[in-house]
């Protein structure tokens, strides 16, 4: 092992933050490159599905907050994209490679949202497994993205909170309001539960992650952790998680739970889920029709500049 090697392990060991200015091997920047940009990818990709019900929410407050969430989602891809720019690849580079498929997103995110409850199955589901996912990114290794974790997982438990209520209040409805709900947690129950990767004996990332400190807990644990705290949640609406199978298991502590398909998942990762066509499709569009956007800013970020390196000659003009 070199002394730029031992340095890195010294700081792994002792819990400290690798920082950009640090020497590190370059699996570990390849492997956070590739697990942040998925991530921003994954925030870019998610505004999409809620986005399609911004116009159609049914009061005026409920748009207000699913369009501040969508919002959140931007920030919180741009924080991302910035954290992985800081290990030396452009957010062009990481936009093209979404755009030509090569990055991977969230599998979660090729589902369609057919009703309004929807709305408050994701947020309840899905940003829900995304925080027991994300708290324990706030002390990942790489200090960069950990602290963009921060703010991202503050946000993210508001908008937990808001998809809770939302389906609360449909679960708490008339006959129609319920059976919606209940409808939104069959659908998005196994999906969320997929989000957390494969498992561990299939994932070939995991062990190496773990030993750099990059991933804290492994993708079935966190699975494990999200339907312990899950199935709580809903028997308190009063849902029923579409899993004959589940069932506490004293022994363990835990809830057992069934066969996940994962025939399902590798297809929606290979790009054959309902949306993924239509995902990529739409995210190409705004790149492409949004060029003018960052063409002009470019040029007035040009010009500002050139006006400021030119001020100081001005100045000293007008004093000689
Ligand atoms: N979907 O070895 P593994 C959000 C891929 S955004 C697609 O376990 P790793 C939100 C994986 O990339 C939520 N692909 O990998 C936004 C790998 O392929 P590559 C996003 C998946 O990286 C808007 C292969 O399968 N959260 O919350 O150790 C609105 C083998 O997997 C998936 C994050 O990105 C999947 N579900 O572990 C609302 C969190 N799972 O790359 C909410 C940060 C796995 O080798 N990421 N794959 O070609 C992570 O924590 C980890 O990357 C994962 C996977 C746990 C996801």
């Amino acid at each position: 092992m070199n002394i730029a090697n031992e340095a890195f392990e010294a700081k792994i060991a002792a819990d400290s933050f690798i920082e950009p200015r640090d020497e590190m091997p370059e699996a570990y920047r390849k492997t956070l490159i590739r697990q942040i940009s998925q991530h921003a990818h994954s925030e870019y990709v998610g505004m999409l599905p809620e986005g399609n019900w911004i116009t159609r929410a049914p009061s005026l407050k409920r748009k207000a907050v699913l369009l501040a969430k969508v919002q959140d989602e931007a920030g919180h891809g741009l924080y991302l994209y910035s954290a992985a720019e800081t290990l030396g690849i452009t957010r062009d580079q990481m936009l093209e490679q979404l755009h030509d498929g090569t990055a991977k997103y969230s599998s979660i995110f090729n589902y369609p949202t057919l009703t309004w409850a929807d709305m408050g199955a994701i947020g309840w589901l899905v940003d829900g497994a995304a925080i027991m996912n994300q708290v324990p990114l706030c002390r990942t290794s790489y200090g960069p993205y950990a602290r963009a974790m921060i703010r991202v997982c503050k946000e993210e438990s508001f908008h937990q909170r808001q998809g809770f209520e939302a389906i609360m209040r449909l679960a708490q409805g008339t006959e129609v309001q319920k059976k919606m709900a209940q409808d939104a947690l069959n659908r998005w129950w196994w999906p969320s539960l997929m989000m957390f990767g494969p498992p561990d004996d299939h994932s070939p990332n995991t062990e190496q992650s773990m030993r750099w400190k990059i991933k804290r807990f492994t993708n079935d644990e966190l699975r494990q952790k999200f339907i312990d705290v899950t199935v709580e949640q809903a028997k308190f609406l009063g849902l029923t998680v579409p899993d004959p199978d589940l069932k506490w298991n004293e022994e363990r502590g835990h809830y057992d739970y069934g066969v996940i398909d994962w025939n399902e998942f590798w297809n929606v990762v290979k790009g054959n889920g309902p949306c993924n066509r239509e995902r990529l499709e739409m995210r190409r569009n705004a790149w492409d029709s949004g060029a003018w956007v960052r063409e002009a800013a470019l040029a007035h970020s040009q010009k500002r500049a050139a006006r400021k390196e030119a001020q100081p000659q001005a100045l000293a003009g007008a004093t000689a």
